[in-house]
């Protein structure tokens, strides 16, 4: 179904190009205004690259229903197509974070070969305990990692280090522990002993990681759980990673805050104590909405990437979390939400480097509150587009891949390939 060909490309951004020239060059003038140089922020925005989730290239749903869209892909192969039509496009996405058992295989080395001619690689693997398989022996009604019965538990240990072995024929380097266990009731369950299990079980995963490997531990404020959850919060997370080990690192799910969470404090916290592992992005209103990225709350995206590059400052090279994307598509074909979304992260970051660092720290030691504002601010009010644009030219992609998607048919020609997928299942996938 290859309709996006590097010709295709080509031909699509020839209409664009006499106004992105105009448009990045006027740009670069007003940075120069600045003192910052174009050419140096259009590399930094070339060297970015955010994951795609596996999952959500398929449409998305909630608890009350999942309407499928045309295409809709059949498994992890139409996925990683789907996948590799979004970075032929951005040129944001080289990766993909899979998620087992969903993109189950018989032969990984195979799956490995199929993603990279896409021009894909593996990201950090998810595991699943808050589901239970068909044939598993035991359930994860009352938990998983931390369930009271001991079987249990090991089962859903064996299963993350059964991730571990196929992120290993993946070429992957990180494990994402996302549990849902909680309870629905006081008393239900003790807040402290379930904790402790937890420590247990990570430990018991932990110990098979391979040396160069991180452990991600994803905490979440509620659902399915809605009156305890075990990794609520930010500290839960950080005390286990802290008890785990160096290789153990906190995830930040956007989501997964309450409404009026301050999250790039928690993003500044984590980082300074060299436990800031990665990132689920996503945007939301209520709850876990996981909505497109920046399609909510667009300068909170850009604050968090504002403490991103504080911490690279402050930290080095070194610093290195994972970027990926965690969102469900219910009324969006998911490769344009995708697109979107990595388009926005990028736009979030390149903001966050116009940022003068210097007169910043200045007006806030001199607690000159309206110009330290201003002054972060007015990275956020710089529109980057034509040098987000620029970058993705120069790696190949289009300079607007929804238009370019659009006029592919790739949509089309999915619909005609792969068979209309009955509405009615609710669920995220
Ligand atoms: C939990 C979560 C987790 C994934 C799942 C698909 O809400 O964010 O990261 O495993 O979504
Ligand atoms: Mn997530």
């Amino acid at each position: 179904m290859s309709v996006i060909t590097a010709d295709f490309i080509i031909d699509q951004n020839r209409a664009r190009l006499a106004d992105h020239r105009e448009d990045f060059d006027a740009l670069a003038r007003k940075l120069v205004r600045r003192g910052l140089d174009a050419e140096t922020l259009v590399r930094d925005a070339m060297a970015f690259a955010v994951a795609v989730p596996s999952w959500g290239v398929g449409t998305g749903g909630t608890r009350f229903a999942r309407f499928p869209g045309p295409g809709e892909p059949r498994n992890v192969f139409d996925k990683l197509a789907d996948c590799g039509v979004i970075n032929t496009l951005t040129r944001l996405t080289p990766t993909v974070s899979p998620h087992f058992p969903w993109d189950k295989v018989t032969d990984y080395s195979e799956l490995r070969e199929v993603a990279k001619s896409h021009g894909l690689a593996f990201d950090a693997i998810n595991s699943n305990t808050f589901q239970d398989q068909a044939g598993q022996p035991l359930s994860y009604k009352f938990g998983s990692l931390t369930h009271t019965d001991k079987a249990v538990r090991e089962q859903a240990i064996a299963h993350n280090i059964e991730c571990v072995e196929i992120g290993r024929a993946l070429g992957s380097k990180a494990l994402t522990v996302w549990i849902g266990d909680g309870s629905n009731f006081a008393g239900q369950s003790s807040l402290a002993r379930a904790f402790d299990r937890y420590l247990d079980s990570t430990a018991a995963i932990y110990r098979a990681l391979p040396d160069d490997w991180r452990m991600l531990l994803e905490h979440k404020l509620f659902e399915p759980a809605f009156y305890s959850t075990v990794i609520s919060d930010w500290g839960s997370s950080y005390l286990a990673a802290q008890r785990l080990g160096p290789k153990a690192q906190c995830l930040v799910d956007l989501g997964h805050h309450a409404p009026t969470v301050n999250i790039e404090q928690i993003v500044a916290r984590l980082a300074r104590f060299g436990k800031l592992g990665g990132f689920h992005f996503n945007d939301s209103k209520y709850g876990d909405d996981d909505l497109d990225a920046a399609s909510v709350s667009p300068f909170r995206l850009y604050l968090v990437f504002n403490e991103l590059a504080e911490a690279t400052r402050t930290i080095g090279p070194s610093f290195a979390p994972a970027y990926m994307i965690d969102q469900s598509h219910n009324v969006t074909d998911p490769i344009e939400s995708l697109m979107q979304s990595a388009i926005e992260i990028a736009r979030a970051r390149a903001q966050a480097q116009l940022v003068d660092a210097e007169a910043l720290a200045a007006a806030q030691e001199a607690n000159d509150a309206l110009a330290a504002h201003r002054l972060l601010k007015a990275g956020f009010l710089t529109d980057v587009s034509s040098l987000i644009a620029e970058a993705r030219l120069r790696a190949g992609g289009a300079l607007d891949p929804i238009a370019a998607y659009r006029a592919s048919g790739y949509r089309a020609a999915a619909a005609r390939e792969r068979p209309v997928v009955a509405a009615g299942s609710a669920g995220i996938v």
